[in-house]
């Protein structure tokens, strides 16, 4: 797909969903101990609601991609999830809970993690379900597929949030490499968070993401916040721009 397309349809994905799962530096009531495991389909409705339920609550994820046909993550994906489907299962080993369904593990992460009850338009309703289907279904059919790939020894690292224009490709194509990642969200905190890394249209002085965040920390970091931002612990390969890691995971994972 053409580069304006490509960020154009991404764009009107994430305006389907109203940009959930783009504030997200609040803090929860509770930060898990371990890591989530999220098994996803980027394509996925359910998959985009419990994505935006993460960012929204500020919580990582390590991602197994399930795309259609894929069978690398298939013999460790819990049994009590339908094969082949494209329901999200989460397992919380803090809670030893696996939750298949968006419509059990959006209220699960609600509860357990901010206590509170999941916002009207985080549930998995039949409206949510259905402007989550067509943004799927205006990117199709990017990251629903299977394509054959070669198997990392170590999961990759990407820092994203769901609504990111430029890191829904990313996504889309670490799912149907079925590349194994651990997720970072780093949704906005704040008005000056919004829009671009470059320029800083809503603080074209001196941007200063919330102290004490994860954001500061990235900060802290690289000198800026932007995503999508990849680290490929196999290649000692670190990497900010869409299009770079797009062509990067290409070469080196595409079989
Ligand atoms: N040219 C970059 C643009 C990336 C970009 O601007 N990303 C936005 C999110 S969609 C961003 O990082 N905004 C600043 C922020 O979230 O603080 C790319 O293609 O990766």
């Amino acid at each position: 797909m053409n580069r304006p397309l490509d960020l154009l349809t991404s764009g009107i994905a994430s305006s389907l969903r109203l940009w959930r799962g783009t504030w997200g530096d609040r803090p929860a009531a509770k930060t898990p101990k371990q890591l989530l495991a999220l098994y996803d389909r980027e394509d996925g409705a359910e998959c985009r609601l419990v994505r935006e339920a993460l960012t929204e609550l500020n919580l990582d994820a390590m991602v197994y991609p399930c795309p259609a046909g894929g069978q690398r993550f298939a013999a460790q994906r819990p049994a009590t999830a339908p094969d082949n489907s494209d329901a999200p299962v989460l397992v919380d080993p803090n809670s030893k809970q696996t939750l298949v369904g968006a419509a059990t593990i959006v209220p699960y992460l609600f509860e357990r993690y901010l206590d509170r009850d999941v916002p009207l338009a985080m549930r998995a309703s039949l409206p949510n379900l259905l402007a989550a289907r067509l943004a799927g279904l205006v990117r199709s059919p990017l990251g629903l597929s299977a394509r054959p790939s070669i198997a990392p020894e170590q999961p990759l690292v990407l820092y994203s949030f769901e609504s990111s224009p430029y890191s829904r490709p990313v996504r889309e194509r670490l799912c149907e490499l079925e590349l194994p990642y651990q997720l970072i969200n780093l949704g906005k905190g704040q008005w000056s968070d919004m829009g671009p890394s470059a320029p800083r249209v809503l603080a074209p002085a001196r941007y200063k993401p919330v102290p004490g965040t994860k954001r500061d920390a990235f900060f802290q970091r690289h000198g800026k916040v932007q995503v999508p931002y990849l680290i490929d612990p196999n290649h000692g390969v670190e990497m900010f721009e869409s299009q770079a890691i797009l062509a990067y995971l290409e070469r080196t994972y595409a079989a």
